[in-house]
């Protein structure tokens, strides 16, 4: 019996690494041979043992005959015949197809030391297109070595891949492979290398549009200095699809099952990191809507996760500083100082509660960041484009008050008393052909030229594009939202208006059209209760179809409804009320 050191310990070795697990393999033995020395039989599928101190890993000497496609169609053969060169033959490259027996010498039948000299990552033989994971495992080699590819290996590779051998790489091979090479020293090469083979596109199609195009030189820079940086997996695995689709990213995590933490702040970064790299031009509120909407008060450590990520994504390897996430970091402390218990005893009105905290956060955070000035004046002073916003005390006036305020932008509310008949003026009719509130006017339109708008839904899907906020950015999210608006739009809104117009303002009593207009407006607001039952939100983030629900569900008293018949209608309806650029928007006109 023949005992060798093989694979990776004795390849580190040659290339002065540290060492990690050193793996044996026995020439000349049995498994009663081995039993009968002490050692453990671990292997399921073929004949390996552990040693009874060290607990090191010994294999019996095999060879391998493929029998079906995929990394697990293999028939092993162990036997006290099998040499160590056939053992070393089924390896996959020459670089780990190196041997050391008791005394120190090296067995290199394949030239795996001078491929290591010359830095290459070549095959062992043919046998190589008969495991798809090879493909991967070269990936990472490169990522972890930076070798290069010897042009025949990467050939079979492609062929492994146009044969649809890749086809067959089952999900935890995929993501136990991508894994450890994310966490090599530079995981571009790991992409690159799948690419070049053609099989990102095939095994992570989701990822593919990261490596091509303007992301292409952005997310491999981004990874490597992740590396350099010594970023975790999270981090690094969210870098690699901070610009892909959210609907992308949930199709690779649910298909791979990848572990919670990289899922979610693979999602988070993908959609706040335009947010965030902005932030320091943002107002106190809305860095407080920043904090809410990724959970940082309660997540604070992931929190700082998602801005290592976002610090990452705006740098290269050499800078140092991002403003953005100082900002948000001294935000956040501030936001956590606040004892949100002593603000909730100090309360009277239970129901204000979470009102309260919001508004001693908003201070904090107001506080701690300087005195800023409202997003108004501050345009002003600096001349940026405003726009012009000609509105009511309603509802659909309010939506966009609310919208604007939502999103900062520099605007200027012109009252249209509708009561005296404002509304009717030829100078609004102009801007209006409909005769109603809401309208803008936006001097920085399409094209940079002005733009009129009427129709307040309109307007809410304009700001939401022209801003890129409020209007969720997966593909279903986004139509998710836009349902919600279209049913605000064609039912909530006529049809409380017609409550209100006969309960308010009819001039003789309608019991008929009280009857009917009432009951549709119970009916909506069983609806609405409904999906609020199963969504925080109507499109589950808070996006234009709350906005312009909002306003009118404000009206409650006026369409004689008690919210705690709708208790998730309540629940959001709170919830929104609680936000500081509601508060401000639903003042509008002064
Ligand atoms: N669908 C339009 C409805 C606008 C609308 O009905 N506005 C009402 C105020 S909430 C109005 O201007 N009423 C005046 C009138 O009817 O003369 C929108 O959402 O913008």
């Amino acid at each position: 019996m023949k005992i060798y050191t093989v694979g990776g310990a004795v390849r580190d070795e040659l290339l002065g690494l540290p060492l990690a697990d050193r793996d044996y393999v026995v020439v000349g033995a049995t498994p009663a041979q081995m039993i009968e020395l002490g050692f453990k039989p671990v292997g399921k599928d073929f004949p390996v043992f552990l040693h009874p101190e060290t607990h090191e890993e010994y294999a019996l000497a095999r060879t391998e005959r493929k029998t079906a496609r995929g990394y697990r169609g293999f028939e092993f053969h162990a036997a006290p015949d099998v040499t160590l060169e056939q053992d070393l033959a089924r390896r996959d490259l020459t670089i780990n197809a190196i041997a050391k027996d008791e005394t120190g010498n090296i067995i290199d039948p394949f030239g795996g030391g001078a491929d290591l000299k010359a830095r290459v990552l070549r095959h062992v033989g043919p046998a190589f297109v008969e495991d798809p994971v090879r493909i991967l495992r070269v990936a990472r080699f490169a990522a972890r070595l930076d070798f290069a590819i010897a042009p025949e290996t990467m050939r079979l590779m492609r062929e492994m891949v146009a044969n649809g051998e890749a086809d067959a790489l089952v999900a935890e091979r995929v993501w136990q492979e991508l894994s450890q090479g994310l966490m090599e020293r530079q995981p571009s090469r790991m992409f690159r290398t799948l690419a070049e083979c053609g099989a990102l596109a095939v095994v992570l199609p989701e990822l593919a549009g990261q490596f091509v195009g303007a992301a292409g030189k952005r997310t491999p820079a981004a990874l490597d200095a992740a590396a350099t940086r010594g970023l975790g997996l999270a981090e690094r695995f969210a870098l690699s699809m901070i610009r892909a689709d959210e609907a992308a990213i949930s199709a690779l995590c649910e298909r791979l099952r990848l572990p919670q933490d990289c899922r979610e702040l693979a999602l988070l970064a993908a959609r706040y990191h335009a947010d965030i790299e902005k932030s320091p031009a943002l107002q106190a509120d809305a860095v407080l809507w920043l904090l809410q909407n990724t959970d940082a008060l309660r997540r604070p450590a992931r929190f700082m996760q998602l801005l290592a990520v976002c610090t990452i994504d705006a740098l290269d390897a050499a800078a140092t500083s991002f403003p953005a996430a100082e900002r948000l970091r001294t935000a956040l402390n501030a936001a956590q100082a606040v004892d949100a218990g002593a603000v909730a005893q100090a309360n009277r009105e239970p129901q204000r509660i979470r009102e309260q905290v919001a508004r001693a956060r908003l201070d904090a955070i107001r506080r701690a960041l300087g005195a800023e000035q409202s997003p108004t004046k501050r345009a002003t002073k600096k001349g940026k484009p405003m726009i012009e916003l000609y509105t009511w005390t309603t509802p659909n006036g309010r939506k966009v008050s609310i919208m604007l305020e939502e999103l900062g932008l520099p605007y200027r509310a012109h009252a249209i008393n509708i009561g005296q008949g404002d509304q009717f003026k030829p100078d609004y009719v102009a801007l209006n052909p409909n005769a109603k509130i809401p309208s803008i006017v936006d001097p920085d339109g399409p094209g940079g030229k002005p733009y009129a708008m009427m129709e307040s839904g309109a307007i809410l899907v304009y700001l939401a594009g022209k801003t890129g906020k409020l209007l969720p950015k997966s593909e279903r999210g986004k139509y998710d939202a836009l349902q919600w608006l279209m049913f605000q739009m064609g039912h909530v809104g006529p049809m409380f208006g017609q409550v209100h117009h006969f309960l308010r303002a009819a001039k003789e009593p309608v019991p008929y059209a009280i009857e009917r207009y009432t009951k549709e407006k119970d009916r909506l607001y069983g609806v609405l209760d409904k999906r609020l039952a199963r969504h925080e939100y109507l499109a589950d983030e808070y996006s234009i179809a709350d906005i312009a629900t909002y306003p009118w569900v404000a009206r409650y008293e006026w369409h004689k409804t008690n919210l705690t018949d709708f208790p998730n209608v309540k629940r959001w309806f709170d919830a929104i009320s609680a936000r500081p650029a509601v508060q401000r928007g639903m003042k509008v006109p002064a």
